[in-house]
């Protein structure tokens, strides 16, 4: 095992790394910009290396500085938590190039996964239900206007380097394919680098459900159920939950063994994502995320463990502390991201937290790197938070949400709270009746300004 593991991260999730490290008698070295000199996760780790000036690219995304981290205080492995370079497969190389771990998957399995034509391909060929759509890349107009009549309309073209919802037009019918693939194509290009796309019949109403996976690297993996993660404001997520409301437990049997048996058949290593979307009682796989998730804890919370540490374990050659039959679903997970945002607009709003109380109490826990008097630098994500809380079924922990949310207290900034209480007092949040639309048009109805 590790004496010594780098947290190439910040905020909340750093914490989440540190706490896990520190649990397993591991200790940890954060790396910090010069906006984070009074940072939570630079307090609690046990060293701290400043890597560079304010702005992402010069810090938290220079791998000179983080390799350059690792040497000086002789860090072993290095955690990438969520966004930054936690799915950049050069850094990967580069890491293991200077001889340190990568706590997370192989470059190679990155590099597959990070564009979306390689990875349906792979994910098809190993047995996962796909979307229909197009045999890889559409090479001009005239191939996709054929796939268009063929699958029939609508249908979406997607960059295969895409990402964030960026570089996706839907053409409702044939009319609109020349200005929807073009457009695609463009976005790929100016965003990505990257002009190839390819496309897929266009599903009206889905929900967004993710299946956990987690292997071992060498052909064992698990399967921890899924999350709905329809509720979604501009390709954000903003409220997730687990099991799905929508999902039997013969359905997540099923379709969980079908991405446990694939990863491991790929000798995967550590956790993974595989995005669906389902309609009509139908798995579409979409995506898959080579990380772990900001959402990770509503997983963690129905199924008692730590994904974290299991990350750790298998990074040090160290088999996984459970078996796809110890794994048992308890109750019922939701978690809400709390981010300095001013709505009704969503503006970021950074600035002075002049108090902070974190709720607490029975299946309640506060994911945040918050404090008293702490300010929030510009620079950076707006997630400032997750409240998670878990209750013996849904409606109990739509209830502990409730209290929860009431007993938070983050003055000085505004944040997306406001939000929670008022989806709070909607029906269809009740009854888990949503899709991937039904945020878009409920702020569309109730946020207007
Ligand atoms: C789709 C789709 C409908 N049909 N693919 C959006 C981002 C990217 N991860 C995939 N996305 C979608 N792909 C087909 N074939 C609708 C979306 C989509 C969406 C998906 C999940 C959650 C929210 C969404 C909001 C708008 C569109």
């Amino acid at each position: 095992m590790f004496d010594k593991i780098l947290i190439a991260n910040r905020g909340e999730i750093a914490l989440r790394v540190i706490r896990a490290a520190r649990e397993m008698g591991i200790a940890t070295v954060a790396v910090h910009s010069t906006a984070d000199s009074d940072a939570m996760h630079v307090r609690m780790a046990d060293e701290s290396v400043c890597i560079g000036p304010a702005p992402s690219p010069q810090s938290y995304l220079s791998v000179p500085a983080i390799i350059s981290a690792c040497e000086i205080t002789g860090a072993q492995a290095i955690h990438p938590g969520y966004g930054f370079l936690s799915e950049n497969a050069d850094f990967v190389q580069i890491v293991e190039d200077h001889g340190i771990t990568f706590i997370g998957p192989t470059a190679e399995h990155i590099r597959i996964m990070g564009d979306k034509i390689t990875a349906k391909d792979t994910m098809k060929e190993l047995g996962v239900p796909c979307v229909p759509g197009s045999d890889g890349g559409v090479p001009d107009l005239a191939a996709a206007r054929k796939i268009g009549d063929e699958i029939g309309y609508p249908v979406i073209i997607k960059a295969t380097a895409g990402g964030g919802g960026r570089g996706m037009k839907v053409a409702q019918n044939a009319g609109e394919m020349e200005s929807a693939f073009m457009t695609a194509r463009a976005e790929g290009k100016a965003a990505f680098g990257n002009d190839e796309v390819y496309i897929e019949k266009y599903l009206t109403t889905p929900r967004h459900i993710e299946i956990q996976v987690f292997g071992d690297g060498k052909g064992g993996a698990v399967h921890l159920g899924e999350r709905d993660c329809s509720l979604q404001r501009r390709h954000q997520k903003v409220f997730e939950e687990a099991p799905g409301p929508c999902i039997s437990p013969e359905e997540r049997a099923q379709i969980g063994k079908v991405c446990a048996d694939a990863v491991a058949k790929i000798n995967y290593i550590g956790a993974g994502t595989i995005e669906f979307l389902y309609e009509n009682g139908e798995f579409y796989f979409i995506e898959m995320n080579t990380r772990l998730q900001v959402e990770h804890p509503v997983t963690e919370g129905i199924f008692g463990v730590d994904l974290v540490r299991e990350q750790i374990l298998v990074a040090a050659s160290e088999p996984m502390s459970f078996g796809q039959d110890d794994l048992r679903i308890n109750g019922h997970a939701i978690e809400v991201r709390i981010n300095a945002e001013r709505l009704p607009n969503f503006a970021p709003c950074p600035g002075k937290i002049s108090a902070y109380h974190a709720p607490g109490g029975l299946g309640v826990r506060m994911d945040s790197a918050l404090y008293n008097g702490y300010s929030i630098p510009p620079y950076y994500d707006s997630l400032i938070g997750k409240l998670i809380v878990q209750g013996r079924d849904r409606s109990e922990a739509l209830a502990r949400l409730n209290r929860a949310l009431g007993e938070l207290i983050v003055d000085g900034i505004d944040t997306t709270v406001p939000l929670f209480h008022a989806l709070l007092q909607e029906p269809d949040i009740h009854s888990g009746d949503y899709n991937i639309h039904w945020l878009e048009r409920w702020l569309a109805e109730n946020m207007a300004e």
